[in-house]
């Protein structure tokens, strides 16, 4: 075994964590470097069994999670955050090896892990129900109560932080948690556990279930003992848990997959709208569901553009994450293959890229592959509507505002969307007409840890993060007193 690998055992642990301990395996699966194409280790294939071991833990621990004080569960929560912090580099190290991400980016997952820990560790003793100032002899009022045990389904491009976003909401307000997080990189979520073990949660708070999609996930989904599911991860598996949750009546939370537009209009900062776009596709290889991946750009600098922004991908530094390049390889050959195959049969020209880069030594067998942009492709070709999950962009003309928003908002998608202006109208007034849940201007992505995130059309339902995902994680119950 690789010694970097070897290193990071002290952070992992093999089997399922549940009710407060980790059990042992009886049958596991390998979790790839893919940057090496080697493995790192095993990790438990969990069971439907486990699913119903783990949701059965998490209800006993739920009276005694709930009954908490909302101040004491807050300082609870922050202290993870500081727990978090205090191991940032083992965790950044763990999460750029098992995903490949640069290890920049990678530490940048587990501060944000700290920082939904601390905002919501912030948010318990704030938040709650209200009176309803209805008939003077009644006192009418509404209390936020947990629903009890909730699921999460996350997934491998930001490993520990898009799992700690809902964790930490649904902990915040009370809630018990099982996770089964991605059997592509679950590290993450295994060290976590191995945080939260140390931390003052009770025992079965918090339990991870890793395994397959197919038959982990499917019956956490299905669990007739769930109150709540949260998933992340593409438009066909949200579909999938949506009707896997339907006969429980399930409430789910949907963050799904985009294909976001990059508006440059003719006035932008063209330097800063140029490393924006490179970056908003290169940025974790693309493997991002607010990833820049369709840009149009005003007639008039179109032609510059084009070759600019093909002249800096091509110089896009490309490595392990550990060495901390611009960018790492895609998460597995299968990804890789569909990608390359979809480019392969576009329709657009060619600017740059849509190959595999010849890379030495342990990382000639890597997933990597070139950031490719493709310049107007026909309407309807793949690579222009579907979600690749790689450093692949389209590019295309448009002449004025109104073209601009109609080609920007022509996708069943509907996450996230760029432009770049200095005129403020112009700003204002795409901002407002995008179908997108989070606009950035002049910067890609401008995004907060605190603000809500989630999609239009077939990105999803809800929202996460910010005061906005709380809704998810309470039911509201009113009383009425006659006095
Ligand atoms: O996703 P899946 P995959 C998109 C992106 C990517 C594509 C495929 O386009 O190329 O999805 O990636 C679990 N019941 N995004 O295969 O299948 C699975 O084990 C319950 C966008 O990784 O959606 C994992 O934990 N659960 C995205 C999680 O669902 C099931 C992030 C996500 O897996 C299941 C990731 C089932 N039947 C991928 N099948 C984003 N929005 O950021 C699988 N799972």
């Amino acid at each position: 075994m690789c010694s970097m690998y070897t290193q990071l055992q002290s952070l992992v642990q093999p089997g399922t964590f549940v009710g407060g301990s980790w059990d042992p395996i009886d049958d596991s699966f390998d979790v790839l470097d893919p940057a090496r194409a080697q493995v790192i280790t095993s990790v438990a294939a969990g069971t439907p069994e486990d699913i119903d071991r783990a949701v059965q833990a998490a209800w006993e621990a739920f009276p005694s999670w709930r009954k908490v004080s909302a101040y004491e569960r807050g300082a609870t929560l922050r202290r993870i955050g500081a727990m978090l912090l205090d191991r940032l580099e083992p965790l950044a190290e763990l999460v750029s090896i098992d995903s490949g991400k640069p290890i920049s980016q990678a530490r940048g997952d587990v501060r944000n892990s700290a920082k939904h820990f601390e905002f919501y560790g912030g948010v318990t003793d704030k938040v709650g129900g209200r009176e309803l100032p209805l008939d003077t002899d009644h006192l009418t009022y509404t209390r936020w109560e947990p629903r009890g045990v909730t699921a999460h389904i996350t997934p491998w491009n930001n490993p520990i932080s898009i799992p700690c976003r809902s964790i930490a909401a649904a902990l915040a307000m009370g809630n018990t948690v099982v996770v089964k997080p991605s059997e592509m990189a679950p590290l993450g979520v295994i060290a976590l556990a191995r945080i939260l073990e140390e931390s003052d949660l009770p025992p079965g708070a918090f339990n991870v279930v890793t395994g397959p999609g197919s038959t982990a996930g499917a019956a956490l989904a299905a669990h007739p003992g769930i109150r709540s599911v949260t998933f992340t991860g593409s438009v066909e598996t949200g579909a999938e848990v949506m009707k896997a949750a339907a006969p429980n009546i399930t409430p789910v939370s949907l963050e799904l997959g985009g294909k976001a537009p990059q508006l440059v209009f003719d006035d932008a900062d063209v330097d800063a709208a140029l490393g924006g776009c490179a970056f908003g596709i290169v940025r974790n290889a693309g493997q991002s569901c607010i990833a820049g991946t369709r840009i149009y750009v005003h007639d008039p600098i179109y032609s510059m553009f084009v070759e600019r922004l093909g002249e800096l991908l091509r110089s896009t530094v490309i490595g392990a994450g550990t060495d901390d390049p611009d960018m790492g390889p895609l998460i597995s050959e299968r990804q890789r293959s569909r990608v390359i195959a979809a480019v392969e049969s576009s329709t657009g020209e060619l600017i740059c890229g849509g190959g595999i880069p010849a890379l030495d030594g342990d990382l000639a067998d890597g997933f990597f592959i070139e950031p490719t942009l493709i310049a107007e492709p026909e309407h309807g070709d793949p690579v222009s509507t579907r979600e690749l999950f790689a450093p692949v962009a389209t590019i295309e003309p448009f002449s004025d505002q109104d073209e601009a928003i109609e080609r920007a908002n022509d996708t069943p998608f509907g996450l996230s969307g760029g432009l770049w202006t200095r005129d403020l109208s112009t700003a204002h007034r795409v901002a407002n007409a995008l179908e997108v849940g989070s606009v950035s201007v002049n910067a890609y992505p401008v995004r907060y840890y605190h603000g809500p995130h989630g999609g239009y059309k077939q990105s999803g339902i809800g929202r996460e993060q910010g005061m906005e995902a709380l809704a998810h994680y309470v039911e509201i119950k009113k009383v009425g007193i006659r006095l």
